[in-house]
């Protein structure tokens, strides 16, 4: 009785501990969320430098592209979202004010965070 009762406590335990993963596997889906930001060299969006639609993935940090790394002068986040730029690799470094919707120019004093960004975050509204 002792032994059955034994692999009913270690089965139990064994489906309580696969439980718990999964359980924070599905939180975490549903709170990232793929979308875009587009960013250019240039103030307001003009094509006279390098402009790209970059995909980022809400709450992971990713790199600027090389061709645009301390360059972004203009910024449009997607609508669903709102992002910070840093001026260091990996988000490290100094922090942007929070970008919510279009900036034509990051020389903006609200901003000032013109040809300095290295990385971008960004979450869902
Ligand atoms: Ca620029």
């Amino acid at each position: 009785m002792k032994t059955i009762a034994t692999i009913i406590t270690a089965l139990a335990l064994a489906g309580h501990g696969l439980a718990v993963p999964a359980v924070e596997a599905a939180g975490e889906l549903k709170a990232r969320a793929d979308s875009n930001v587009f960013v250019c060299d240039s103030p307001r969006f003009l094509d006279t430098g390098p402009c790209e639609n970059l995909p980022v993935t809400t709450d992971v940090c990713r790199g600027v592209p090389a061709n645009l790394d301390n360059k972004i002068s203009s910024i449009s986040p997607n609508s669903n979202i709102h992002c910070t730029l840093f001026d260091e690799p990996n988000c490290g470094g100094v922090a942007s004010p929070d970008i919510a919707e279009r900036v034509e120019n990051l020389s903006d004093p609200r901003f000032n965070f013109n040809d300095k960004a290295s990385s971008i975050k960004c979450f869902l509204k």
